[in-house]
């Protein structure tokens, strides 16, 4: 096991030190970021996440710019999601690039690394392939699906109601669980939401709202010109191309309750993604964290860019 003061992105962590990570972080950049708690988990975990918006002088933050959120590990076994996302931290925060340091001056970033703190724990250390929350249901089993439980057409498609099924159990009402329900809670009361991105593995893919339904929203052509953007700029990296961007609904499979889809109906929210990360299963080589990591900053550079020209 690595030193905690030696995170890096050729290895994976557990939890505790992906914190320690955010801590040092928000420590070592005091006049551009804070830590923000975006909800609680089941066992008692922070839903820890930093906020980057620049510049912080004499106490004063400035207002007003878009916020850009980053929703990452829901699902405890996709390890790549946290461990890109706080690569993406690290490049907003230590990148000479003049691309990177507009990106990261533009927006009112509040990034969250792992979503599912139990889930991710529990993978990390006793059952690689878990899912799910860590919840214990009335029947003894644990935990329910984070991306089947929040409150937008739930229990509809692609839904489990059975708790001890392994995957995909929505939970026992919508926002049964405490880390979508907390995380919920902070989000509805963000002003200014310009960007919703959600990050999963695996499948090369970048889907839209909705994921339940094949109806396009009513920007959907907009969404698409800037996923497409994204792409784009992610290809550049490594000569790798996304497929999409289409509905989750069109693109995967129909599936409801997700985060993805309560953002955009309950918040209004206009610009919302899910990104499933590259891979063709869950383990993804430790020292090639990196090489997504560039490609995840591309695509977020692009989905910027894009937007610019709404
Ligand atoms: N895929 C997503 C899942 O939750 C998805 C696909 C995204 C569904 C957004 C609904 C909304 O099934 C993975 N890999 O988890
Ligand atoms: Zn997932």
């Amino acid at each position: 096991r690595r030193r905690l003061d030696k995170f890096s992105w050729d290895a994976y962590y557990d939890v505790k030190e992906i914190h320690n990570f955010i801590l040092n972080t928000s420590k070592l950049h005091p006049e551009s970021t804070e830590l923000i708690v975006g909800g609680k988990s089941y066992e008692g975990r922070k839903i820890l996440g930093l906020r980057i918006n620049t510049p912080y002088e004499k106490g004063q933050r400035e207002t007003g710019k878009p916020v850009f959120f980053i929703e990452s590990g829901i699902h405890a076994r996709e390890w790549i999601a946290p461990a890109t996302t706080t690569y993406f931290i690290n490049q907003l925060l230590t990148s000479g690039d003049p691309d990177i340091v507009g990106l990261r001056d533009r927006f009112d970033w509040r990034i969250f690394p792992t979503v599912n703190p139990d889930g991710y724990h529990y993978s990390y250390n006793i059952d690689r392939y878990w899912r799910k929350t860590r919840s214990r249901s009335s029947n003894g089993c644990r935990g329910a699906d984070p991306n089947r439980n929040w409150d937008y057409n739930w229990g509809q498609h692609s839904a489990s109601d059975r708790p001890c099924d392994y995957q995909l159990y929505a939970g026992s009402r919508p926002f049964s669980e405490v880390e979508t329900r907390t995380l919920s809670n902070y989000i509805s009361k963000i002003d200014n939401l310009l960007f919703y991105v959600a990050f999963h593995s695996y499948a090369s893919l970048l889907l839209l709202p909705y994921s339940d339904s094949t109806d396009h929203v009513d920007n959907y052509d907009d969404l698409v010109q800037i996923g497409k953007r994204s792409i784009e700029y992610g290809s550049r990296v490594n000569n790798i191309t996304y497929d999409g961007p289409g509905t989750a609904a069109e693109t995967l499979y129909k599936a409801s309750g997700g985060s993805m889809d309560w953002v955009r109906y309950a918040m209004n929210t206009r610009l919302v993604y899910t990104y499933e990360l590259r891979g063709s299963s869950f383990h993804w080589p430790p020292e090639r964290i990196a090489e997504q990591g560039d490609e995840v900053t591309q695509m977020m550079l692009g989905l910027a860019d894009g937007a610019k020209e709404l």
